[in-house]
């Protein structure tokens, strides 16, 4: 250690110690450019950075452990992030054309994937945007099993599936009778189906329509359970159902797993069922909506309501979809309330399944409900009384098995797998870490106590735990979604990126050790999965594959098949394309004619991807090994158009191009 100065030493010794002392000789000296501690302190960096950045640090092709599926909120798409390093691994568009997957840009797969979702959409709009809050890993007997995601439409009321084998989305439902969504999707512990709840309440009129003066009459919030296709994890609106609310505003969700299996569990707020200054006080809603001390927890038996969904006469169709309406659900025991403390926000459920965690948003505290306790008040009716559309309350000090107080403004909640709750709180910005209950494998004594604290930077909403949100949580690292970065990087311009931090674990002390700015979307929720999960991800796909269907397309062509039809004023055109070729690749055509592009990649080589794109026709697709895409055009301009390959896929990249020729 001859040579360093004082603080470079004392660094040197932290780095050391960090990494282990049988190799600390190795460490401290001859690593090129110096030891640890010179490369530490020549770049000014403490200790504590020195060994976060060690802990974070993915070196050049290693992978990382885990991946972490974060939404990207009105951007409407979601990102993959290796963890621990931070690093955006993909973007996967969802809800919004993205050129570079070439999803949405006149190509079959995604375009029909995206009209799917907007023909009975809302208002009969091709929507082009959503806003995605919280997504959800398909899960085997509790467990995160690799094969499919979900995810919400705040905005506009849909769910989306993406297949973790090719990562692509193929499937946005519109979710009928109700207007945003919110609280969800959350997946039951096989994923026989995902949950989505709404967030304002709509009318349930034929048209749709109703006076704000009718709000309690003709309002209802929905509970939509949503069947999932053991085969292929598409939504399945036939044998999905939808349980009515009351009109108050149904925030986020989670269901339950294990001991509370069965359950589905949704906080709620303006329960005064403000309606803004149309009230009669004519205040601002969030005056109207914030009078009531309690809001309601919903305890939803979506066990129990699968079955009254499938006895005849129990539901009325709306829109497509079977609807259990508010007052069958009160009849037959499938919707019960717990008071909560006023406004909360998050509700979460530990991973064994007994404790289902409120953040308190305008309360301090955590409330903390025991799925026995409520099972029990269930049975016994230990009911405070009933809300004015006659759903039973429980009784507050039947089904609470702690309140803990932890700062201002919590939020969301995880876990990890030693009986601790994470939550994130917003005005204090920071985590604070707290024991659950006996159930949880925690000593009475030290059970339900604030244990920890550490800051987020800054604001935090959501925050995830490695495989936090499975019955195996494992508490290695927790990522916190921060709102604000405000000075955590240079200033780019007025609209700032949101930042992620990693947080390590696995000490008694949590700890910040890195961080990373999101500059595109705002993730509101993540899941972490381990990586050795996503084992199904593909390759390539087998030449001539239709990835829609992950079936042999009917378009494909094989090598010498290559032609181009016409029929009448359609021309189609089978096209091969390999390195560094399209084949044909001079196609004529005449003025008013339609142009269908079979494109066929006959690549078997992975990453060796290509593109189509035709210059003024807003038309660029990625052709993936082996895929098979279609593209549509009206040939309305005479003129020649030189069409080519947009990936640099090889020595004669530029040389792969080709003419469309629109003849007068
Ligand atoms: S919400 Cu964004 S911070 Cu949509 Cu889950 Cu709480
Ligand atoms: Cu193919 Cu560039």
């Amino acid at each position: 250690m001859r040579g360093l100065n004082g603080r470079a030493a004392l660094v040197a010794i932290a780095v050391a110690a960090l990494i282990g002392g049988t190799i600390l000789g190795r460490v401290t000296s001859g690593l090129g450019g110096g030891g640890l501690g010179e490369i530490a302190a020549s770049r000014g960096l403490t200790a504590d950075e020195a060994a976060g950045a060690l802990k974070s640090f993915v070196a050049p092709g290693k992978y990382d452990e885990y991946v972490l599926l974060a939404s990207g909120g009105h951007s409407g798409q979601v990102h993959f992030v290796g963890i621990p390093s931070l690093r955006l691994l993909k973007t996967v568009p969802v809800f919004t054309p993205e050129s570079w997957a070439g999803y949405g840009q006149k190509a079959d797969s995604g375009e029909a994937v995206l009209r799917g979702g907007s023909s009975t959409a809302k208002n009969n709009e091709q929507l082009t945007w959503g806003d995605t809050h919280h997504p959800a890993l398909s899960e085997t007997n509790g467990t995160y099993d690799g094969r499919w995601a979900y995810i919400n439409d705040r905005a506009n009321g849909r769910l989306a599936m993406i297949d973790l084998r090719d990562f692509k989305t193929k499937q946005i439902i519109d979710l009928p009778n109700m207007g945003t969504s919110h609280g969800g999707v959350f997946a039951t512990p096989n994923t026989e189906y995902v949950h989505v709840s709404s967030m304002q309440p709509v009318p349930q009129t034929p048209n749709g329509y109703a006076p704000l003066e009718q709000y309690a009459e003709h309002f209802r919030g929905m509970s939509a359970w949503i069947a999932i296709d053991p085969a292929t994890g598409r939504g399945d609106v036939a044998r999905s159902f939808q349980i009515e609310l009351p009109p108050y505003t149904q925030d986020l969700g989670d269901v339950g797993k294990k001991a509370s299996a069965g359950f589905g569990f949704i906080n709620s707020y303006n329960t005064e069922m403000s309606v803004g200054t149309a009230d009669r006080e004519g205040k601002p809603l969030e005056v109207g909506a914030a009078k009531n001390d309690y809001d309601f927890l919903h305890i939803i038996d979506w066990q129990k309501a699968q079955t009254v969904a499938a006895t005849a006469g129990k539901t009325v169709l709306r829109n497509g979809m079977r609807v259990i309406t508010l007052q069958t659900a009160i009849d037959d025991g499938l919707l019960y309330f717990a008071p909560e403390p006023r406004s909360p926000h998050g509700v979460d459920v530990s991973p064994d399944g007994n404790y289902i965690v409120v953040g308190g948003k305008l309360d301090p505290h955590a409330t903390i409900y025991d799925i026995d306790m409520i099972k029990k008040a269930i049975a016994d009716r230990n009911f405070s009384g009933r809300d004015r559309f006659g759903v039973p309350i429980l009784k507050f000090e039947a089904v609470v098995a702690a309140q803990v107080e932890l700062g201002a403004g919590p939020l969301h909640t995880q876990f990890d797998n030693k009986g601790n709750a994470f939550t994130s709180l917003f005005l204090e910005s920071a985590v604070a870490k707290f024991t659950l209950g006996p159930k949880a494998g925690v000593a009475a004594g030290n059970a339900f106590k604030l244990v920890d604290k550490v800051d987020a930077h800054y604001n935090i909403g959501h925050l995830a735990t490695t495989e936090g949100d499975t019955v195996s949580a494992d508490g290695k690292y927790l990522v916190a979604l921060n709102k604000w970065s405000i000075d955590r990087y240079p200033t780019l311009g007025t609209l700032k990126p949101q930042n992620m931090q990693l947080i390590d674990l696995s000490g008694e002390k949590m700890k910040v050790v890195a961080e990373a700015p999101v500059g595109y979307g705002e993730p509101h929720y993540a899941q972490i999965i381990k990586l050795d999960r996503l084992a199904k991800s593909l390759q390539v796909y087998p030449v001539g594959t239709d990835p829609l269907t992950f079936r042999p397309s009917t378009h494909a062509t094989a090598l010498g098949r290559q032609r181009i039809e016409r029929s009448g004023t359609t021309v189609d055109v089978y096209m091969t394309v390999m390195r560094s070729h399209f084949a044909p690749d001079v196609v004529r055509v005449k003025k008013g004619d339609t142009v269908r592009f079979h494109l066929t990649s006959v690549e078997t080589t992975a990453d060796a991807t290509h593109g189509f794109a035709i210059p003024g026709y807003n038309a660029q697709v990625s052709l993936d090994p082996g895929e098979v895409v279609s593209i549509e055009i009206k040939a309305n301009t005479v003129g020649t158009f030189s069409f080519y390959c947009t990936e640099f896929c090889s020595a004669l990249h530029l040389e792969m191009q080709g003419w469309l020729l629109v003849e007068p």
